[in-house]
């Protein structure tokens, strides 16, 4: 049975490569679909890159993932330190959830250090830059398919 992962990113990250390269890479969202459907296709495992700025999206979109995906690798960004609705979201999904933030987070400013969404997530990856939704992947593969 072929298994499907959804890759969810909150807001700003459609800007990603070229809001504060600094903090957040050159690399795109496109150049981090291409490297998790290669993890995924080399592991029979479908990845679905999505993208909002909007809070309402991306808890519909869990709301989906409940009904075709068996894991979600998520980078709320603003939203992780905000939003309960996004946690309550995340507690209605039954299978494994990774949470991914490309900065480390607790290096950066107080109001970062907290995520709603850790609440809920199986694992938590902080300052790997992009490499991190990749490494998340790698780890997804093998959760989905237990
Ligand atoms: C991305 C954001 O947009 C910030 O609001 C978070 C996160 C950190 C990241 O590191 O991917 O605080």
């Amino acid at each position: 049975m072929s298994r499907l992962v959804y890759i969810l990113n909150g807001p700003n990250l459609n800007l990603l490569g070229k809001r504060q390269p600094e903090i957040y890479g050159r690399e795109t969202l496109e150049d981090v679909e291409r490297a998790c459907s290669e993890i995924g296709s080399a592991n029979g495992v479908q990845a679905r890159l999505l993208q909002s700025n909007h809070e309402g999206q991306i808890v519909d979109w869990i709301h989906q993932a409940r009904e075709e995906a068996q894991g979600i690798i998520i980078n709320p960004a603003a939203l992780s330190h905000t939003s309960i609705a996004v946690l309550d979201a995340l507690n209605t999904f039954e299978g494994p959830v990774i949470e991914v933030h490309i900065s480390q987070i607790h290096k950066r400013e107080a109001f970062r250090h907290h995520s709603y969404v850790s609440h809920r997530a199986d694992a938590v990856m902080a300052g790997f830059g992009v490499n991190g939704y990749a490494l998340a992947m790698q780890h997804m593969v093998r959760l989905v398919k237990e």
